[in-house]
């Protein structure tokens, strides 16, 4: 469901934002963001990163009509799961390998899964566990019990609330829902906000109050990090395909994408591609489904997305700087089903089976050009991500080379930047040494967290990744090589 198309019908503060915004950052931004002082991540935006994998839990009464959008107007008696059991979603998570997950609390329906106080269109209406039931504090317990992070996911949109459209008393409305999330189940590691905005039961539409929802989300949840197509922690890549840009800046002009919901004509690749020269540090989360829906649909249990698609998602997201949301929609029973589980499973071995074996250049004897102070090439094999080599400030085209006793086979490459300090790294080669030369065999544009790129099978006992341009001395934290991707 392409949610772009609501985007520029709707509010003032949309139409406003789309004249005359500035395209570019200006000079100044630019040679700020150039010098040593290039935006960094905070210790939140870097937990939520290298996590890697947070899964995405879409369930409310359109599991129940079929629906994608609910139109408002469905009977809270619907929503009666027989045998809901958020354990075995958070267990099909964490087995595989998922770090959090995002429910959704409140979709365009507006039907609440919590037993708010502020509607009666919520869970307390529905006959399931005689109206006493809390699917978010069910989700919650389930998450703690697996070590999971919880987020959640409230929809400004709402298609029920006879306030959505009406200004002030629906924002007060909403930060009323909120304020219940995030002040009764715990600490919360993402809340996460789409731009949709469509019309409500009257017809209307809402300007959404974003400074105070974000305030809102600070002040009581200040170790979440919040998203939308705007940020403020973290933005959307984009598309609803799982796919960020082979070049992929965690740093944004956030003039490009004003606020959740802008559109233009630039906005895909903007928040596909970040923005080198951007003030911000802003990285890209890739949401997709493992359905061809959001919501399960029976239709649908034999387009479950293969462990091999998903593994292709998982190289075109996280291999591209981003991180991967990927949504598993329980059943009208509550649980995952089982070809969605069999894939995640399938998954994780393919995962384990490819990076499992551990870097093939483990024990290589390393070289670089010039390197700064205490920043040696071995770093780069030590598996900890803030440890790196660092090339001398020098310029020109910068290298760390690998030597193995043996020759090696490998059809996977993965290079990390030092990414707590910022990213840099504009344009890269890997080559190996082949009769006499340097036969290059991947090349690149962005790095940041993490780097992936598969291709066929290749041999070689020298090894050496070429940084041919980058805004600061480059800090590699990792190169690795491993085989499995083509097995
Ligand atoms: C969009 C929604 O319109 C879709 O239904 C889905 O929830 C997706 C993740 O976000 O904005």
């Amino acid at each position: 469901m392409d949610r772009r198309r609501f985007l520029l019908t709707g509010t003032a503060g949309v139409a406003t934002a789309v004249v005359g915004v500035p395209v570019t950052a200006s000079t100044s931004e630019r040679s700020a963001a150039e010098t040593s002082a290039r935006p960094r991540p905070t210790p939140q935006q870097l937990a939520w990163q290298r996590e890697e994998l947070s899964m995405f839990v879409h369930f409310t009464v359109n599991t129940f009509t079929g629906k994608e959008w609910g139109e408002g107007d469905e009977d809270p008696k619907i929503f009666d799961p027989t045998d809901l059991d958020a354990r075995q979603w958070a267990r099909a998570a964490k087995s595989s390998g998922f770090g959090s997950m995002i429910l959704t609390a409140k979709h365009h329906d507006g039907f609440c899964l919590w037993p708010t106080a502020t509607t009666a269109h919520c869970v307390r209406s529905s006959p399931w566990r005689g109206g006493k039931g809390d699917v978010v504090r069910e989700f919650v317990d389930a998450c703690r019990a697996e070590g999971l992070g919880v987020g959640f996911y409230l929809s400004p949109w709402d298609r029920h609330e006879p306030r959505y459209g009406s200004g002030q008393a629906y924002n007060d409305f909403y930060i009323a829902q909120l304020t219940e999330l995030l002040t009764q189940y715990g600490p919360v590691v993402e809340v996460w906000f789409d731009g949709a905005n469509g019309e409500g039961p009257n017809g209307k539409r809402q300007t959404y109050d974003w400074p105070r929802i974000h305030r809102t989300v600070r002040e009581l949840q200040p170790d979440a990090v919040v998203f939308s197509d705007a940020g403020p922690d973290v933005r959307w890549i984009g598309n609803e395909s799982g796919i960020a840009g082979t070049t992929c800046w965690s740093t944004v002009d956030p003039a490009r994408v004003p606020s959740a919901g802008f559109d233009s004509v630039w906005t895909a690749d903007a928040l596909q591609q970040g923005d080198p020269h951007g003030p911000v540090w802003r990285p890209g989360e890739s949401d997709v489904s493992i359905r061809p829906g959001w919501f399960w649909h029976e239709q649908e249990n034999a387009k479950v997305r293969s462990a091999a698609g998903l593994l292709d998602l998982y190289f075109n997201s996280v291999g591209r700087n981003s991180k991967l949301l990927l949504n598993v929609p329980p059943t009208p029973a509550g649980r995952f089903h089982d070809a969605d589980v069999a894939s995640l499973a399938g998954f994780a071995s393919r995962r384990a089976a490819l990076f499992g074996g551990g870097n093939l250049l483990q024990g290589a004897r390393t070289r670089a050009s010039a390197s700064a102070a205490g920043h040696a090439p071995e770093r780069v094999l030590d598996q900890d991500p803030d440890s790196h080599w660092r090339a001398a400030d020098a310029g020109g085209e910068r290298w760390i080379e690998f030597e193995l006793e043996r020759e090696i086979a490998f059809d996977t490459v993965c290079l990390q930047e030092a990414i707590a300090l910022g990213q840099d790294i504009t344009n890269y080669r890997v080559e190996r040494w082949h009769e006499g030369q340097w036969l290059p065999f991947a090349w690149g544009t962005t790095v940041g967290c993490k780097r992936l790129q598969r291709f066929g099978l290749a041999r070689a006992r020298k090894i050496r990744v070429v940084i041919e341009h980058a805004y600061r001395a480059p800090r590699l934290s990792t190169v690795a090589l491993y085989r499995g991707a083509t097995a």
